[in-house]
């Protein structure tokens, strides 16, 4: 039998929110909101604040793509909304089932001139899945219901709700909803059969693993797919680790050799965007496995691209019985270049220089963090760096900005990863620039007690702009920053610790004492600003 709910509007919204696995929400304090403090203060339900709704809607991310359930931010009318929009587009871009709820100016005197008096609707329908404005309490665990019904199916993605003040602050009363009942998209089988075929009967097959095998909880099937076929396998943003570094069938840096040799690609839970040179593998025939038909690349045609659940198809793939050709050799000649790739990492991961590069600080790095460590990048070079020598060796592990590259996310999916995961190392490496994004928000980490590790690239510049800027015109402008400045004072000032780093030799000790501390502690490294990542030659 159904039950039934009754209450003010913020107390039916947090029902509908506990109905559908929301655990806790992110949020930056408001008037319009104050019904869903009132609910989850009276009854337990976590909050945490932050000094920018940014960090809040990242946090959100964070939680919804490390956990695979709707993240939760409530953002005040307005600015706060409107301050939350780069978070939302992340999540858009990135897939995430993310709901942000805002206040909203009341209704019953809209165009009168209330304070923060704006439709917010316009402002975020391009970025998200679902979008609504609910104007009254009853009608709340509906529309909580359906907007994170729609979050969490595939292609998974952002939702938006609104209540006019009115409607959140007034009582109701209305079903509690059941709860999540996503019924799995099914792929034609013939497609599923015809992508099954060309990667068996290839010679030189290379698949690529991306977020949505990870969000669809497909790394298994992906791991029994590739050995039964063997096929090396690749990886990028939350598919990254997906295959344990030491497995025979994973890769990370003999890609360009991949790409170049091989006669299939198979694209499976990432678009064929600008990380996949848009989907052109020169003469390699194209399998592009995507979560939902909407994923679909309409800029190029693969030879297949079955669309549907990604769990059920690798595991229809890993379950193929025709004939398949031999690729040992293929994995052998990878092998051998990613063996040879991994020496010349290693060397730079040792190397002592004066300054300091970053090759050495992740080189440190990877000797104290723990195997389910989260590592967040946010940053230009320093980041690149990081996804090139750190192997994450789990798969949700690892948090890239992903294609939308927004700088600024580090605050704020740090807190979502240290909600997540208490008793774990949480890592964030930031470029100088991208740290000035959010390092106000320590403060929310320091006194709300969520400890967590900074390591800042510190080259004084905005480097993967600089470097650049100068290639094209000869001269840089707008990319420099103070050098040498002493980011772990700001983190002290907010009531954490910190230390900079000049030599080397002083890198390892300093990382101990970071992960040692148990408050936000950043680890400020003075890196050399003529360093710049190698973007043509970054894969061997
Ligand atoms: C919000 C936002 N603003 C601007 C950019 C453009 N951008 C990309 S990388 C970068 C430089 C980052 O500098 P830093 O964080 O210091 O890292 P570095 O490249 O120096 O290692 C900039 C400005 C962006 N991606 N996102
Ligand atoms: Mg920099």
């Amino acid at each position: 039998m159904t039950e039934r709910i009754e209450g003010h509007g913020g107390e039916l919204a947090l029902a509908a929110l506990r109905a559908y696995g929301v655990r806790e929400m992110f949020t930056l304090s408001g008037g319009h909101v104050f019904p869903l403090y009132d609910a989850a203060h009276k009854t337990g339900f976590p909050l945490y604040d932050v000094r920018h709704e940014q960090s809040a809607v990242f946090a959100a991310e964070a939680v919804a793509k490390l956990q695979r359930r709707p993240g939760l931010a409530v953002l005040t009318a307005g600015p706060g909304v409107t301050n939350g929009i780069s978070g939302l587009t992340s999540a858009y871009f990135n897939a995430s089932p993310v709901l942000v709820m805002g206040g909203r100016a009341p209704q019953f005197r809209w165009g009168s001139g209330s304070l923060q008096e704006m439709d917010h609707l316009p402002l975020v329908a391009p970025v998200t899945k679902h979008a609504e404005t609910v104007f009254s309490a009853d009608d709340i665990p509906r529309a909580v219901a359906a907007a994170l019904t729609t979050a969490l199916t595939p292609h998974r993605g952002p939702v938006f709700l609104d209540f006019p003040l009115e409607a959140i602050f007034s009582t109701g009363d209305a079903d509690l909803p059941a709860g999540p009942a996503l019924d799995p998209v099914e792929a034609d089988p013939d497609e599923v059969a015809k992508a099954a075929g060309l990667i068996a009967g290839a010679q030189r097959p290379v698949v690529i693993a991306g977020s949505d095998v990870y969000a669809g909880d497909a790394v298994a099937a992906l791991r029994a797919a590739a050995e039964a076929l063997d096929v090396p396998v690749f990886t990028n943003g939350m598919g990254r680790g997906a295959l344990p570094p030491e497995h025979p069938l994973a890769f990370a840096k003999a890609r360009r050799v991949a790409l170049k040799g091989a006669d299939v690609v198979v694209v499976v839970g990432t678009p064929l965007d600008f990380r996949l040179s848009f989907g052109d593998f020169g003469d390699a025939t194209v399998v592009h496995i995507v979560d939902a038909p909407s994923q679909r690349a309409t800029h190029v045609q693969p030879a297949v691209a079955p669309a549907g659940d990604l769990r059920a198809i690798l595991t229809t793939l890993a379950g193929y019985t025709g004939d398949r050709a031999d690729h040992t050799d293929w994995v052998a000649q990878l092998r051998t270049a990613e063996d040879a790739a991994k020496a010349r990492d290693a060397e730079e991961m040792a190397a002592e220089t004066d300054p300091i590069r970053p090759a050495r600080v992740y080189g440190e790095l990877r000797k104290v963090l723990a195997r389910d460590a989260i590592t967040i990048g946010d940053g230009g070079d320093f980041v690149s760096y990081a996804g090139r020598y750190l192997e994450p060796a789990q798969p949700g592990t690892w948090l890239d900005p992903g294609p939308y590259g927004c700088l600024g996310t580090g605050m704020g999916y740090a807190m979502g990863a240290r909600v997540t995961h208490p008793d774990r190392q949480i890592c964030v490496l930031m470029g100088d620039g991208a740290a000035g994004f959010s390092l106000m928000d320590v403060e929310s980490l320091v006194r709300q007690k969520l400890p967590v590790v900074m390591v800042v690239g510190n080259n004084g510049i905005w480097g993967l702009e600089k470097h650049p800027m100068r290639a094209m015109y000869g001269y840089d402008v707008a990319a420099d920053l103070q050098p040498e400045l002493r980011y772990d004072q700001v983190v002290t000032a907010l009531g954490g610790a910190g230390e900079t780093v000049a030599k080397a030799a002083d890198l390892g000790p300093a990382l101990q004492r970071a992960f040692d501390a148990g408050v936000p502690y950043l680890v400020n490294v003075i890196t050399d600003p003529a360093d710049a990542y190698p973007r043509s030659s970054n894969l061997a």
